[in-house]
This record gives C-alpha cells, sequence and structure tokens, in this order.
C-alpha cells in the first residue's frame, strides 16, 4: 500500500534528503521533466485520433523529415524548462544551434541537451517511441551570464542526471541521478508515474541481440562473426533472439530487464553509425552504466569517456549487459578488417 503512493516527485525529493549539500534545483528539474513527460505521452496516446501526425514538410539539421509530434515536444520540453531559473543553456536534437534561455527568466546553473521524440518513423504504426535527457552543469562561471556551446559539449562521465521515458504499452519514466536506476509507471487514471521499479539491474549476460541486420554487409567483419556466434546453436542458451524494435528507448529499455545487448555500428558507409553522442548514446549510457551495464563503441572505448567536439556527432554504440557488450569487442579487436569490394 505503501508503495503505490511513491509518486516520481516523491521519490526525488527521497533521493535528495541523502544530499544534504542538495539546493532542490536537481529535483526540480526532474519534476519538471516528468510533467512534460506526461503532456507528450497524452499527446502521442492520441496521435492517430487528432491531425497531429503527418509532415511538416522540414527536415531537422539530420537532413530528415520532421513529424508533428517531434516539434510539439520539443516545444513541450522547452516551456517546461525555460522558465525555471535552473538552466544556462539547453540543446535539442530538433535543433541545430544551442537554445538559449529568453532574457526575461533567470539564468542558472544546469545545462539540459534532449531527444524530444527519439524513434519518430514509428509513430504512425503505433510503434514505441520515446524521450531522452541528460543534464550537466554548467562549466563556464555560474555568473547569471547565458551558458555557451561549450557548457554543451561536456563528455558523457560529467552528467549528473539522465533519463528516458518510452511510450509503449504504457508510459514508464526512468531515470538515474547516480544512486541507481528507478522506473515509474504512469497511472493513466490519475496522472501520476509511480514506483514500479526500483534499483533497475541490468542482467550481467542476456539472450538478445538487437541491431539493425539489413546493414550486415557493410559491417566489421568481427560483427559479421559474433552475429553468426550467437545464432549457433549450443545447449545453453543460444541461438540467441533477435529483437529490433527500431526504436533506441524502447529497445535498450527491453534488454535492461532481460538482458542483452543493442548495437548500432559504424560500418563502411556510416563510420560513426547513426544515432547522436549527445542526445542519445550518452543518456542510455549513463543509465546502463549506473544499473551495472556497458556501453561502448566496440573498440574499447567507453561512449562516457567521448570529448564531444560537436553537438549532432554520432558515435557508434555496443550498450546493454556487460559481458555480451565484452564479448563483442573481443570478436571486433580480433577480426581484422581485410578490404574487398
Ligand atoms: P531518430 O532520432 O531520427 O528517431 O532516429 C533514431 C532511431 C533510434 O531510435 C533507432 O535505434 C534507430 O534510429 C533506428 O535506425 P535504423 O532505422 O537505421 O535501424
Ligand atoms: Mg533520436
Amino acid at each position: 500500500m505503501q508503495r503505490r503512493f511513491m509518486t516520481l516527485p516523491r521519490h526525488i525529493q527521497e533521493g535528495e534528503k541523502l544530499h544534504p549539500e542538495a539546493t532542490g534545483e536537481l529535483s526540480a528539474i526532474l519534476n519538471q521533466m516528468g510533467l512534460a513527460a506526461k503532456v507528450i505521452s497524452l499527446e502521442v496516446n492520441k496521435a492517430g485520433l487528432v491531425d497531429i501526425i503527418g509532415f511538416t514538410g522540414d527536415k531537422n539539421v539530420h537532413g530528415e523529415q520532421v513529424k508533428k509530434l517531434d516539434m510539439f515536444a520539443h516545444d513541450i520540453i522547452i516551456r517546461a524548462l525555460d522558465h525555471t531559473g535552473h538552466f544556462c543553456v539547453m540543446a535539442s536534437e530538433e535543433e541545430e544551434d544551442i537554445i538559449h534561455i529568453p532574457e526575461k527568466h533567470k539564468i542558472g546553473k544546469y545545462v539540459i541537451l534532449f531527444d524530444p521524440l527519439d524513434g519518430s518513423s514509428n509513430i504512425d504504426a503505433n510503434v514505441s517511441i520515446g524521450t531522452i535527457f541528460s543534464v550537466y552543469k554548467r562549466i563556464t562561471p555560474d555568473d547569471g551570464q547565458p551558458g555557451t556551446l561549450e557548457d554543451c559539449l561536456q563528455p558523457g562521465v560529467k552528467q549528473v542526471a539522465a533519463g528516458y521515458i518510452v511510450y509503449g504499452s504504457s508510459t514508464i519514466f526512468v531515470y538515474t541521478a547516480g544512486h541507481g536506476v528507478h522506473g515509474f509507471t504512469l497511472d493513466p487514471a490519475f496522472g501520476e508515474f509511480l514506483l514500479s521499479h526500483e534499483n533497475i539491474e541490468s542482467p550481467p549476460v542476456g539472450n538478445i541481440y538487437s541491431l539493425n541486420e539489413g546493414n550486415y554487409k557493410y559491417w566489421h567483419p568481427g560483427l559479421k562473426k559474433y552475429i553468426k556466434h550467437l545464432q549457433a546453436w549450443d545447449n545453453s542458451k543460444k541461438p540467441y533472439k533477435a529483437r529490433y524494435i527500431g526504436s533506441m528507448v524502447a529497445d535498450i529499455h527491453r534488454n535492461l530487464f532481460y538482458g542483452g545487448i543493442f548495437m548500432y555500428p559504424g560500418d563502411k558507409r556510416n563510420p560513426n553509425g547513426k544515432l547522436r553522442l549527445m542526445y542519445e548514446c550518452n543518456p542510455m549510457a549513463f543509465i546502463v552504466e549506473s544499473a551495472g551495464g556497458k556501453a561502448t563503441d566496440g573498440n574499447g572505448k567507453r561512449i562516457l569517456e567521448y570529448q564531444p567536439n560537436d553537438l549532432h556527432q554520432r558515435v557508434p554504440i555496443y550498450i546493454g549487459s556487460k559481458e555480451d557488450v565484452e564479448l563483442v569487442e573481443k570478436f571486433i579487436s580480433e577480426e581484422e578488417v581485410v578490404e574487398k569490394d
């Protein structure tokens, strides 16, 4: 009974009590993200009913077609956060440059980067999509002046909090502020996120692999060999199950519970893969590592240790259960690339 009333705001507040030095600002930020998530969730749920889906005709900075719901989510997050006085600068996957705090609002000491609606090509088919966010402390002086690009381009190890919201069969808000990973399910009856998954721990090894196999031809030979290895039958847990939704948040969320690995590798055509370091890979890596998993670029480098040089840069990612990530890295490091065609 007690547990039923562990709402997201209460949980955040109780986490804050562990830090006597805390000012409450980080809690307020997480609460506002919870509010934005509820509004976006509502809109996602009625996407098939109202004239909100369909293309706007615009392309985002990556040259992709932008759907209305992406921009809706982008606007909602900005509106939920820009007036709070906690931020000096923000950045969104849907906007090329950094987002300044309007002059009329107080400038604070935090920085937030977000992907308002990831996997949005899935919207029309009613497939799960998600919001991802990442919070840092500013590195320029906290003097009430606006933040800069430098404040946004921090390595993932500097994150003070990160979270994602998956809009699936239910809406789940998962966050870490460095003390475990916790999940909250939105109760649609009274509009609150309730604690449903406390201290999520990534299984050390799984039996699911998740990547776009359509790109097989272009992969590193070590990755090809690894996938064939997972598909080979043995008496234990192989062959692995192939599960690919094509929505990073949903794929990683599933693997976090069941165990397994999600990959978006670099390949011959796209050496840096597809996913963005700042909006997608860093926050998910922080969450998965905080749950005991692992996230690397496949070549032994932690995602969280990348020093970013561009807001929208891409990075190859191998993320999930620790032993699964270590095994794919072993295959990649042992196999030489022989240039044919
Ligand atoms: P988006 O930011 O344009 O929505 O793209 C990111 C999504 C990820 O959620 C997903 O893992 C990936 O793109 C799927 O890409 P692909 O269709 O190449 O497999
Ligand atoms: Mg995205």
